[in-house]
């Protein structure tokens, strides 16, 4: 799959089926691609998750949904689903085992690593992350052990010391505030909230396309 990492940070959707309040997350995934997203990030976590093989049957269903649109499709925190399902790539948070590993397992894949600080995001780059996560931006109800709020603080500071890697803002965004994250220096812009618990996720989607544009 041709990938221009930072293009395909510009409207990242992340979700899992208990993210998804007035429709399927299939639905809503189907939408969100028609709207232009750019990635997907499938993240089946928290209070009914999905687990074992009704986890890989809908990872599984989402991935090839995803490479109808020619999206690349990453699993959140799960190595052995992603080398079964033989997905585009992986994300981890610092907390989700030891990266080297991480990054010898998904050789060949794409790697994001959760970044918080310089010092996180300097050694997730010597590890060989091919994109990190910056957040939270701003204030979310999604992730609840999210960090202190940062806003552009921590993405205008990585881009200061040089850091070129390909960065996409996370936590609170909506295609109202995305700009803020963009002129800080993100590639694009992860959701959760405004794409999952949209009343029309395909224009939701739209939004935050136009708003990521619109900001460069
Ligand atoms: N990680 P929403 S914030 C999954 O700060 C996640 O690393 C974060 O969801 C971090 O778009 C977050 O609903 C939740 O705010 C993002």
């Amino acid at each position: 799959m041709e990938c221009n990492i930072a293009e395909k940070l510009r409207v990242y959707f992340i979700a899992g089926s208990n993210n998804c309040l007035n429709h399927e997350i299939q639905e809503v995934l189907e939408e969100a691609l028609k709207g232009g997203a750019t990635l997907f990030q499938f993240r089946e976590k928290g209070p009914g998750a999905l687990q074992g093989e009704d986890k890989e049957v809908l990872a599984r269903r989402l991935l090839a949904l995803c490479h109808q649109y020619d999206v690349p499709f990453i699993v959140n925190d799960d190595v052995a689903l992603m080398l079964k399902i033989n997905a585009d790539g992986l994300h981890v948070g610092q907390e989700d085992g030891d990266l080297e590993h991480i990054r010898e397992k998904t050789k060949g894949k794409l790697l994001g690593i959760s970044a918080h600080t310089l010092e996180e995001a300097k050694k997730a780059v010597a590890l060989g992350a091919d994109y990190l996560g910056v957040g939270p931006i701003f204030p979310t109800e999604t992730k609840r052990d999210a960090r202190e709020v940062m806003g552009g603080n921590v993405l205008e500071q990585l881009r200061a010391n040089d850091l070129t890697i390909p960065l996409v803002a996370i936590g609170g965004i909506t295609a109202e505030n995305a700009h803020i994250a963009i002129r800080a220096g993100a590639d694009g812009v992860s959701v959760i909230t405004a794409i999952s618990h949209a009343d029309h996720p395909q224009q939701a989607t739209r939004n935050l396309v136009e708003a990521v544009s619109h900001s460069k």
